[in-house]
């Protein structure tokens, strides 16, 4: 029988997550839609954007160029086609461990990677392998790496769980629940001390931290959302609320669900952001990213996302309600990317075919 606590309350009881905290100083439009499923409209840019196509009478705005609609398609499709292939190696017995994939969040990887530059950090969890490829680390790099090889990113010791590299300034992916927050804190520090104590006035740099729904029922999560609202760090904190935590509801566990609300307690921007739609992370994203490159201090981005696949490949997925995953799987980012790039003119069949 249900019960208050029953994961089937996601069905039956809509998540009001769907709006930006009234705190919220960033200017992203939005309008109330369900939970289960965002369907809001892409935001259209401001008119004054160089995008700007004349159509008629009609100002057509579009949200991206080819070149960008391009490379965030390419990015999720390597994503998506590395980790099928870890899938099939791994039930081949070719692969060990425990592996963790990403199927169905590459929004929140390729919406907010793409945007840093090269010297930007980013932290993980063991959910790791889409964002390092993201960062720029070599499929081989980390396919050897997952194969325990010398070859490997972190010379086959770190395995799926610890993707490393320091060239790419991907700190790490790390196994306990919220480990990386603090890690990225850190390292956001960093790019202050050396900005405003060593004066080094061209260190710029951003760090990310991505973290599970789960995650932020952890200490740390607190305890750094603190630290960088009063020191103005440097970073933003991406919760993947992929809404299970292995196989507890996110519901079930969180007494304030929204997560994004969290922030403007601490004194940062919170936003919720449709995590099935690359584009509407990829603006929120830029916001959040610019607010942190000009000094204005960290925001709390919860990224309302979903997993296709069990919890890691050991996990045979019989918990989540059939109808949920339908629903989810029916948005797939990828697919709803490529017919934005085909209606849109930005590509055809063929150019995403050939990538
Ligand atoms: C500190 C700590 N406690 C417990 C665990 C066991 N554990 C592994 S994954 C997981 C669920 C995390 O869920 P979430 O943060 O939502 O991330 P997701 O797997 O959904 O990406 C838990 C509890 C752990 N790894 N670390
Ligand atoms: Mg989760």
């Amino acid at each position: 029988m249900a019960t208050a606590f029953s994961p089937s309350k996601f069905a039956a009881q809509p998540f009001p997550l769907n709006t930006t905290s009234q705190n919220n100083p960033l200017t992203i439009p939005t309008t109330a839609s369900a939970f289960l499923g965002s369907t809001r409209k892409p935001i259209l840019l401001s008119s004054s954007s160089n995008l700007n196509l004349r159509r008629g009478s009609l100002t057509v705005v579009k949200l991206i160029t080819k070149e960008e609609g391009l490379e965030l398609y390419e990015d999720m499709v390597l994503g998506r086609a590395f980790e099928d292939k870890c899938a099939q190696m791994y039930y081949d017995s070719k692969m060990f461990g425990f592996v963790h994939l990403y199927n169905g969040q590459e929004t929140v990887s390729t919406g907010f990677i793409k945007l840093l530059k090269q010297q930007d950090s980013i932290a993980c969890t063991y959910r790791d392998h889409v964002q390092a490829l993201s960062k720029g680390i070599p499929a081989r790099a980390i396919l050897s790496e997952l194969l325990g090889k010398a070859t490997g990113c972190c010379r086959g010791q770190g395995g799926s769980m610890h993707i490393f590299s320091r060239e790419h300034n991907m700190l790490g992916g790390f196994a306990f629940i919220g480990e990386g927050i603090p890690i990225g804190t850190g390292a956001a520090f960093t790019s202050k001390y050396k900005r405003e104590v060593l004066k080094e006035a061209d260190c710029d740099h951003v760090t990310l931290a991505f973290f599970g729904d789960g995650a932020c029922n952890n200490g740390q999560f607190y305890e750094c959302l603190n630290m960088a609202a009063l020191w103005k760090l440097p970073i933003v904190f991406v919760v993947e609320n992929n809404l299970w935590a292995i196989g507890m509801s996110h519901l079930r566990a969180t007494s304030v669900p929204p997560s994004y609300k969290k922030g403007p307690a601490f004194g940062m921007p919170g936003v919720h952001v449709d995590g099935m739609d690359v584009l509407k992370v990829r603006e929120v994203a830029k916001e959040a990213i610019g607010r942190a490159r000009r000094g204005e201090g960290p925001t709390l981005v919860e990224c309302e996302t979903y997993r296709f696949r069990g919890h890691s490949l050991a996990d045979p997925d019989k918990l989540r309600d059939p109808a949920e995953k339908a629903h989810y799987a029916a948005r797939d980012p990828i697919t709803a990317l490529k017919k934005y790039l085909i209606d849109n003119s930005l590509a055809s069949e063929a150019d995403l075919k050939a990538i």
